[in-house]
């Protein structure tokens, strides 16, 4: 309980204590409005409680079509009334980022790499916080590259480890590195691996993800632009992650982890293999079938979602 605000839910009701999520800047509140400069959405010009205060789970992928196809997609598993048509994107005055509410949950696009899904979460958990959100989950849904899983395989994420598979996030700050925690919600991780159990032919592992900070020499790949290393080193750099427990390669997961943990807002990362790196580094399979992948995580987290709201 120790990273969790317990804040008074208004003046009638102030016995209730939930939790809610919780900034780590005491400049915060001395600002008059805050300006949410990459989802352009603002406390001054947006009503933010009445907006976003019924959101309970928050799910982020890097792809902003997928996000739109996953809202969608919740949208009709939770026969909410409506189209699924019609759901608006809450950012179109920027590019940068979608955003889709459906319901209680809230579906966003992050881009690629630390840098884009950092701003994202900051201005994010800034948001849940604005707007008096509790007992919220966070997931990312995301794609990675497998190391020793068939393809198709969701890895369901324990620790999100750096280069060196340690459990933590690197933030350089004033010109001096930040180590923080990378940990990631045991509680969540092992309830995820429950709703798989419950799903027709759903391949899924608990296991550490690396975070890179690129998609090829950064993932030991032999099919960049650049390549200073060999077949042999790329083969022995995958086996000593497979020993230390690494089942899957990503580019977001550290930040991710260590920010949502800071802000005692509860995180789960959930990403299909989409090919076993000990194979090769192109990703071959025909488009259909890294389409039927991709939903995978989204299957998974809709489980999640329904059994809690009680749909099944
Ligand atoms: C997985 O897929 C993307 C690279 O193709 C990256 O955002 C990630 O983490
Ligand atoms: N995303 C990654 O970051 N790596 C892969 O190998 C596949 C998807």
């Amino acid at each position: 309980m120790a990273q969790i605000l317990l804040n008074r839910m208004g003046n009638d009701h102030n016995e209730y204590i939930k939790p809610s999520v919780q900034l780590k800047n005491p400049y915060l509140d001395t600002m008059e409005e805050d300006i949410l400069y990459h989802f352009s959405l603002s406390t001054k010009t947006h009503n933010l409680p009445e907006m976003f205060g019924d959101i309970k789970f928050v799910c982020v992928g890097g792809s902003a079509t997928r996000m739109k196809a996953f809202a969608q997609f919740i949208h009709q598993e939770l026969k909410l009334p409506g189209s699924p048509e019609e759901i608006r994107n809450i950012c179109e005055g920027t590019d940068r980022y979608c955003m889709y509410k459906v319901g209680p949950v809230l579906s966003i696009s992050h881009g690629m790499g630390v840098p884009s899904i950092s701003i994202m979460l900051h201005e994010l958990i800034k948001l849940l916080h604005h707007a008096q959100c509790h007992d919220v989950v966070l997931f990312r849904l995301g794609t990675s590259g497998g190391v020793g899983l068939a393809p198709g395989t969701v890895v369901i994420t324990d620790k999100a480890v750096d280069y060196s598979f340690r459990p933590q996030f690197e933030q350089v700050v004033l010109g001096k590195v930040i180590t923080r925690n990378t940990e990631l919600d045991e509680g969540v991780a092992n309830e995820l691996l429950q709703c798989s159990s419950e799903l027709q032919n759903f391949p899924a592992v608990i296991g550490h993800t690396m975070c890179a900070h690129d998609f090829y020499e950064g993932q030991g790949r032999l099919d960049g632009a650049l390549c200073s290393f060999s077949h042999e080193e790329k083969l022995e750099y995958l086996r000593e992650a497979y020993e230390a427990g690494v089942r899957n390669i990503e580019m977001e997961s550290t930040v991710l982890a260590a920010m949502c943990r800071v802000c005692g807002l509860k995180a789960a990362v959930i990403c299909v293999t989409l090919l076993n790196r000990f194979d090769g580094d192109q990703i071959t399979s025909p488009h259909d079938v890294l389409v039927e992948y991709q939903q995978r995580p989204q299957v998974l987290v809709s489980h999640f979602i329904k059994k809690r709201l009680g749909y099944i």
